[in-house]
């Protein structure tokens, strides 16, 4: 228990760590019989959204805005989406990258605990857009992340120029950590799946666990190391592939 008036949760101008003590669940336009909770927006500075979705049984989906593409994290439950006349029922671990303006739906018959991720979408002259993809991250091959084996990172979607947002999955044994403090100028959403660590976040430390969201800014000087006895595990977006003088990229 955290001692009365206590949280690890902290917002700051360049990022913020919000831990799950401080969640505020509320209702979200369009969807039916869900809580929302919204970790990551404009209004803190963001350039895309990062939210829980709690749908109960029964729950079904409201749409992202126009011209936002979604992309959703199975993190419990059961989730049936319905796209491009196709039913797929997705597990834990399942994932559904969805382009903007592509109608879709989602309901829970058990309820469901997802992470999505909304972003506008920035084309990219003569390129398409991008195509729906749905998988499992229990079936995406890790690389060790800068030859490290002990820091593996999953890449959930494809690295082609059409894409604008990257989601990967990166796991840390105890111990392991990234290998420089990074600073750039991709902007980051995280959740934390598993175990623990300390972040740096620029010239903050933070104790963070599973549940944990972390927001980092553009150019928020950033490290990582895990800690404990079992291996850190964490979800993270981030902004790719546009030239940071276009109206709208990151
Ligand atoms: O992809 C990344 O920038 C990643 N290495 N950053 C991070 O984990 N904070
Ligand atoms: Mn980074």
């Amino acid at each position: 228990m955290n001692p009365f008036g206590f949280t690890r949760s902290h917002s700051a101008r360049n990022y913020a760590v919000i831990a799950p003590e401080s969640h505020v669940p509320a209702a979200m336009p369009h969807w039916t019989n869900t809580s929302g909770i919204i970790v990551i927006s404009p209004p803190m500075g963001a350039c895309f959204a990062q939210y829980f979705a709690l749908m109960n049984e029964g729950g079904t989906a409201g749409p992202p805005l126009p011209g936002n593409q979604r992309f959703v994290f199975v993190e419990e439950g059961n989730l049936q989406l319905e796209l491009e006349g196709q039913e797929i029922s997705l597990e834990p671990g399942g994932y559904a990258y969805i382009p903007a303006d592509l109608s879709h739906a989602m309901v829970t018959q058990t309820g469901c605990r997802l992470t999505i991720f909304e972003k506008r979408y920035s084309s990219l002259g003569d390129h398409e857009s991008p195509a729906p993809i749905t998988g499992y991250e229990q079936e995406v091959i890790a690389e060790p992340f800068m030859d490290d084996p002990d820091a593996m990172l999953k890449t959930l979607l494809p690295t082609t120029p059409e894409f604008d947002m990257a989601v990967n999955l990166f796991t840390f044994q105890p111990g392991a950590a990234l290998p420089l403090v990074e600073v750039h100028v991709m902007e980051h959403g995280l959740l934390m799946l598993q175990g623990k660590g300390i972040y740096r976040l620029d010239q903050d430390w933070h104790p963070v666990q599973a549940g944990d969201v972390i927001w980092m800014a553009s150019y928020c000087p950033q490290w990582f190391t895990a800690v404990g006895k079992e291996p850190a595990r964490y979800l993270y977006y981030k902004d790719v592939g546009r030239d940071p003088l276009e109206a709208g990229a990151g």
